[in-house]
């Protein structure tokens, strides 16, 4: 049988920190799944499905990454496609906390299994927010995400002439 994990997320957007993540759990498994957790309380910069395509376009050189949108239980996602192992990458201590509470609770609730990746120290300080923060005023986010994202946030972004 195929090894399957799957890297879940906001991913609004995806940065370089996600990518390395990713990429590094590519080749671990046979089949990687990007699962875009849609959370209907949280409203994004970028919808759904603006996300998967970025996400696709970003990882289009992997050939055994796969990229879908999913509103539920993750154990549930996991479950459905019979997943082993998901797969986080953990920034710093302040990740710590939280991610253990998550890997033990979907442990408990169906003895799927979370594994931790160290981040690329590079990409420590990278969230999404931040990213999103900067580029909204004009910072230069070119070293923190990946190109079409890049270019997505200046076209959303791009104020309007005044
Ligand atoms: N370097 C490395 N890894 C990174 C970086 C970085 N710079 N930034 C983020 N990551 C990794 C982390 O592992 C992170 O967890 C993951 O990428 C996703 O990051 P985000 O910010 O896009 O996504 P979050 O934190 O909003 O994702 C939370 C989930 C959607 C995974 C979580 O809420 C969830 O599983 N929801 C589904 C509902 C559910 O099952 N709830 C019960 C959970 S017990």
């Amino acid at each position: 049988p195929l090894r399957r994990a799957v890297c879940p997320g906001s991913f609004d957007p995806i940065t370089l920190g996600h990518l390395d993540i990713v990429s590094r759990a590519s080749q671990m498994y046979d089949v990687v799944h990007i699962a875009v957790m849609i959370n209907k309380s949280k409203q994004g910069l970028f919808s759904v499905d603006e996300r998967i395509a970025l996400i696709e376009e970003s990882v289009a050189e992997h050939g055994n990454i796969k990229v879908e949108a999913f509103h539920g239980l993750l154990v549930d996602y996991c479950e459905q496609r019979d997943i082993q192992a998901i797969v986080k990458g953990l920034r710093a201590v302040s990740d710590f906390d939280y991610e253990l509470q998550m890997a033990q609770m979907n442990h408990g609730l169906s003895g799927v299994e979370t594994l931790f990746m160290p981040t690329n120290p590079t990409y420590s300080f990278l969230s999404s927010s931040l990213v999103k923060e900067v580029a909204t005023w004009g910072g230069d986010v070119a070293h923190l995400v990946p190109a079409p994202v890049l270019r997505e946030l200046r076209r959303k972004l791009e104020r309007p002439a005044s």
